[in-house]
């Protein structure tokens, strides 16, 4: 394992270094990169498209937690040793009204409220679709995605919003699509996979299936008892699989006006964690299996072996929230929960469930070679704090054997804060491990953002190229990459 001299260090990061990311990007800009370290790749051909709340304020007043924040797409182009950077905000109904007005309009999931108090927010449930999660190019559509609404379409080349899209009639309006889709790799082609959930006292999920062309070719809707907050889920070659936490809605709160919805979520340690199998196969039927209490927001990969279903998810102890009033910005990260990376072996046979820690780490946003979703797989590459033992911002990144148990780390602490690792397959490469790992990250020293290009046969060796933006870019969430 590869460490760099700042672990020596008490803390690996100052706060004040951290805040510098949560500021927005206000200005929208399109131009070539000439300030490069070391090389572009000459097979890294196509846009990393990249999502994340680029609006944290809105005219200084500032949202009580980034995840409210309005989506805003970072494109990245690599074009014959060349890039391209262009970011523009999603032109979601909320956004236009919000930026035309100068002040909140709407109540946000996670708490940012209205002006004027709470007299001002109760029962006002009506939210915005803020479009901010993840973003991804798929059957000839460049969709960004937020869990509790339909997806905005936008123009892959100008990133301009061409508006809300039902995904040619099959989503109602309103209707939830989660921002995190599964590619699944086939013999005959590739199928997206995603779902909708609609919690309530009873919840119902469900699943579509696309073709490369974007037809939904496989729909099948499952309803499951109580409430549910499912953010991701997995898919095996016979399964969907969803953790339900246990959390339980308080909605009082929220509806009369003192706290958002996401805030009122409650966890519940002694109530399991519940695993449901639905089979793709729609004859056959759902399970229900339980393990200890987690919470779950992303789920690494998994994939079916000798009958069992194996599942790599971040786990947290218990549901990550800020206390009431807290400031995000003043959080004290020794004391919020930090995700560590297990493995659940399912065995749908004896209906039983194992886990067991991979890494004690501290770790977010897992990615591996596309090739080998859903499938067994030896690599993984994951955002990670910067030392092994205490909880702190993502400031490195890792890459974990699953086979040898080995880890190698590429730390950008103590003034690099990293973002989302995506994985893309170098050319012409069959080693599972030969891709290239994109990572913006925000660079406190000069408060700017860097796109980092590491190798992932070799990560502590540092990256390949460094390409400096001309301004920081807000720590983001989700993205893909799509060759030309
Ligand atoms: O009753 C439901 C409750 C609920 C919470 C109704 C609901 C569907 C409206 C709802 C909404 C959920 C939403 C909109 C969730 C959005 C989540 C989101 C934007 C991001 C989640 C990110 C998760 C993680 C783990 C991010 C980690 C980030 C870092 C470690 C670094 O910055
Ligand atoms: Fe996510």
């Amino acid at each position: 394992m590869t460490t760099s001299a700042s672990s020596t260090l008490d803390r690996s990061y100052s706060l004040q270094n951290w805040q510098g990311g949560h500021q927005s990007l206000k200005e929208e800009y399109s131009y070539w990169i000439d300030e490069i370290d070391g090389q572009i790749p000459a097979d890294l051909q196509g846009t990393l498209f990249r999502n994340g709340p680029g609006m944290l304020d809105v005219n200084g007043e500032l949202l009580h937690h980034p995840f409210d924040g309005d989506g805003m797409i970072c494109a990245i182009t690599f074009d014959q040793g060349r890039a391209h950077f262009r970011n523009r905000f999603v032109r979601t109904e909320g956004y236009v009204a919000e930026q035309a007005a100068g002040k909140i309009l709407y109540r946000g999931v996670f708490g940012t409220q209205k002006p004027g108090g709470w007299m001002a927010n109760a029962f006002d449930l009506n939210f915005k679709n803020i479009a901010n999660t993840n973003v991804i190019y798929w059957g000839g559509k460049l969709l960004a995605l937020w869990e509790a609404d339909q997806p905005y379409r936008l123009d892959p080349a100008t990133l301009e919003t061409i508006g809300l899209d039902d995904l040619s009639g099959l989503l109602k309006p309103k209707t939830p699509f989660s921002a995190h889709p599964r590619i699944v790799p086939g013999t005959d082609g590739s199928r997206l996979v995603n779902f909708s959930v609609q919690s309530g006292p009873i919840t119902s999920i469900t699943v579509y299936e696309f073709d490369e062309a974007g037809k939904c070719v496989a729909e099948r809707k499952h309803t499951i008892p109580g409430f549910a907050f499912i953010h991701d889920f997995a898919v095996t070659e016979h399964y969907y699989i969803f953790f339900q936490n246990p959390v339980t809605l308080n909605p009082f709160p929220f509806l009369v006006g003192l706290k958002g919805a996401g805030e009122c979520l409650e966890f519940q340690p002694s109530q399991p964690t519940k695993i449901w199998l639905i089979p793709r196969d729609a004859q056959q039927p759902v399970q229900k299996l339980t393990t200890d209490a987690c919470f779950v927001f992303h789920h690494a990969n998994s994939f079916d072996q000798d009958g069992k279903v194996i599942v790599d998810s971040v786990c947290y102890d218990t549901f990550p929230s800020l206390d009431a009033g807290q400031e995000f910005r003043e959080i004290d990260f020794d004391t919020v929960p930090s995700g560590q990376l297990w493995r659940f072996t399912i065995d749908p046979e004896a209906q039983t469930v194992q886990r067991e820690c991979i890494t004690q780490h501290s770790c977010e946003f897992p990615t591996l070679n596309p090739a080998k979703a859903s499938h067994p797989y030896q690599y993984l590459f994951i955002g990670a704090t910067h030392t092994s033992t205490r909880n702190a911002p993502l400031q490195s990144i890792l890459k974990l054997d699953l086979k040898s148990g080995d880890q190698e780390q590429w730390s950008a602490a103590p003034e690099g804060f990293v973002g989302e690792p995506i994985f893309v397959p170098k050319a012409e490469a069959d080693r599972e491990d030969a891709g290239w790992i994109l990572s913006l990250i925000y660079n406190a020293a000069n408060h700017r953002s860097q796109l980092l290009i590491l190798d992932g046969e070799n990560i502590s060796q540092g990256p390949v190229a460094r390409l400096h933006l001309t301004h920081h870019v807000p720590y983001g969430l989700h993205g893909t990459f799509t060759p030309h």
